[in-house]
């Protein structure tokens, strides 16, 4: 049989098929190979053992999880959002083949002016939706919830609302993921996936809530062909190998003068530019 693995508890791995959970153990020679929360495995379901997993779309070591599809980053006006961090989770996606998704959250209490400058600065660069955790407006967050999916952001824009607001309105939870134990003090060590009806997978994680450079494994040179909203207007750049960084023949920079490019975008984009060109690689 098939099945996605929910849950990791040392060497046992959990998978919810046909309304039934099946507790599995790795065959010796996948044991080196580790299994993770989100990969996809047949097993046999009378010896409960992993036969086999299916190749990876990604695996990301922290928090540990496989085959993440979307990543829902949340911010809101307050606290202040920290947008060299969204940057760099957007970053991140992009290079791991996540589809990032922004999630204004708390518009029950965000100024207008505040949700317009968001949608500015990304309008060119990921799907952006706006809901509130708090009045449960969030049909939005629900209809993007497919494959397995996790939330990032700051502390305090509301990750554990969102997971909890899921709950209050009654979707169904599959199998023993429904059981609300632990739900908010998570650790970045352990991850777990709540089973949403039709394909719906959302890892209760709270480990993508600051970015570390160094997991973002790139050659610096490479770092402009992330940024979409870059990428129509660096065609004017004088060279093809342009790296934005200075004035002289730059459209990139010449359009930010503008105010055509986004003047954070293009700062933040500097300074990690500046950050993984310090970066030693081994
Ligand atoms: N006004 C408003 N407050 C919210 C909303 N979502 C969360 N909060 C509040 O924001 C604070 C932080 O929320 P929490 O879910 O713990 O954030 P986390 O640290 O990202 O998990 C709490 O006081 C929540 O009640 C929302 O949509 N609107
Ligand atoms: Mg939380
Ligand atoms: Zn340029």
């Amino acid at each position: 049989m098939k099945g996605i693995v929910y849950k990791k508890n040392a060497d046992k791995f959990s998978v919810y098929v046909n309304e039934k959970t099946f507790v599995l153990t790795a065959r010796k020679n996948l044991k080196d190979q580790g299994v993770f929360v989100g990969d996809v495995i047949d097993f046999d379901e009378n010896e409960n053992i992993i036969n086999k997993i299916f190749d990876r779309k990604n695996l990301l070591v922290r928090p540990p999880i496989a085959n993440l599809d979307k990543m829902f980053i949340v911010i809101c006006e307050v606290p202040k959002p920290d947008l060299y961090l969204v940057d760099k989770m957007i970053l991140f996606c992009f290079i791991y083949k996540i589809q990032p998704i922004l999630v204004i959250n708390k518009c029950d209490e965000n100024s207008l002016g505040f949700v317009n400058e968001i949608e500015n600065i990304y309008k060119n660069v990921l799907k952006i939706i706006k809901i509130s955790a708090k009045t449960q407006n969030f049909e939005d967050f629900l209809e993007n919830l497919e494959g397995v999916c996790t939330l990032a952001g700051q502390s305090a824009v509301g990750k554990s609302s969102i997971i909890n607001a899921i709950f209050n309105e009654n979707l169904e939870v599959i199998g023993d993921l429904s059981k609300k134990v632990d739900r908010g003090k998570q650790t970045t060590r352990i991850v777990t996936l709540y089973k949403f009806d039709k394909n719906k997978y959302l890892a209760d994680t709270a480990g993508f809530s600051k970015l570390d450079e160094r997991l973002i494994d790139i050659d610096y040179h490479d770092l402009k062909n992330y940024y979409p909203d870059f990428l129509e207007i660096s065609k004017g750049c004088k060279y093809r190998t342009c790296m934005h960084e200075t004035k002289k023949d730059c459209n990139v920079f010449l359009e930010k003068e503008k105010g055509n490019i986004s003047k954070i975008r293009y700062e933040n984009y500097i300074k990690l530019l500046n950050v993984l060109k310090n970066i030693k690689r081994y």
